[in-house]
């Protein structure tokens, strides 16, 4: 039989049935669990038993991310409040970083809009120029959002990304029309929500699955040679050959097309954690052959 893991916990997989969407909890054969560890969003073969089923095999994966620990993801909401917490912008641009090189689609979702004015999303439209990326400005509080939402997920399977008491479980819940996931205040001592969610878990929503993670405040984006961390920012894209020299980085390079268009189709801030980024990437790529 064919399912997917909808979370593992304790070395126990609560495996769904393509077919009749019943729920198994399974072990894992040792023999592949020491290749791959299992995570949720994997499609397995297995066989029913009682008390517990057993994972035969572990199908190739489309993708996985490490941080949250997921596999064969459609699409990623990122999840950020407008305040409390207030928005880490590296942490924003580091997620859309892995979801371009995972070929996952990103959909901003800037929550608690309940809690600003509505002239300072200008500002952060602005921020976005050229990417293309869809931001929508949002209230999980506000049971309005289902409409706006339910519809995307139909047939993906999406993961919400973000910093902890952004809101993730709140909108989850809304998704839900249920209370499903804890949510909790933001603790102003730990800074983070005092219901803070611990591990991966994917539900049923919305005929499509969706996963809540943990949130963190910190992801590193791994495996990025720094020559082709250009390629990761669409808003880079229409100009790639337009720059004076060829195979131009736009970092320091004169007659560089892209930063010509700093303050008109590229936004100051993106290019600045472009530069921020390849700097980093550099600097790591001269310690890795010693
Ligand atoms: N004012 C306001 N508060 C919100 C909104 N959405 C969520 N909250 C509150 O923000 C706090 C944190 O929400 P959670 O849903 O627990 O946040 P989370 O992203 O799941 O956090 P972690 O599980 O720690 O990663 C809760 O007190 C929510 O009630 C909103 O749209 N407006
Ligand atoms: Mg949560
Ligand atoms: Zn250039």
């Amino acid at each position: 039989m064919e399912g997917i893991i909808m979370k593992g916990v304790g070395g126990l997989y609560y495996v769904r049935d393509l077919t009749d969407g019943t729920v198994t909890p399974c072990r894992a054969r040792g023999k592949f669990r020491r290749q791959t560890a299992p995570l949720p969003g994997d499609l397995v073969s297995y066989e029913r038993a009682v008390p517990e089923g057993i994972i035969n095999e572990l199908k190739s994966r489309r993708n996985d991310l490490i941080r949250p620990a997921i596999a064969n993801i459609t699409q990623a909401f990122l999840v950020f409040a407008l305040a409390e917490p207030d928005i880490n912008w590296d942490l924003l641009n580091h997620f859309l970083l892995v979801m371009e090189q995972k070929a996952i689609r990103p959909l901003i979702l800037l929550n608690k809009k309940d809690l600003v004015p509505e002239e300072t999303r200008q500002a952060i439209i602005q921020r976005f120029l050229g990417t293309g990326y869809e931001l929508l400005f949002i209230s999980a509080l506000d049971p309005l959002v289902r409409e706006l939402l339910t519809g995307r997920l139909k047939d993906e399977v999406t993961v919400l990304c973000g910093p902890s008491g952004a809101g993730k479980s709140t909108l989850l819940n809304q998704l839900l029309g249920e209370e499903k996931m804890e949510t909790g205040v933001v603790s102003e001592k730990i800074g983070r929500g005092k219901h803070t969610t611990r591990h991966t878990e994917l539900v049923e929503v919305g005929e499509g699955l969706l996963a809540d993670t943990p949130g963190f405040s910190n992801i590193e984006p791994q495996g990025i040679p720094y020559r082709e961390l250009k390629d990761l920012f669409p808003e880079f894209q229409p100009f790639e050959g337009e720059c004076r020299f060829n195979g131009c980085l736009h970092d320091r390079e004169p007659g560089c097309a892209v930063k010509a268009q700093i303050g008109t189709a590229v936004s100051p801030e993106r290019y600045d954690y472009y530069q921020r980024m390849f700097l980093k990437l550099k600097e790591e790529d001269k310690y890795k052959w010693d």
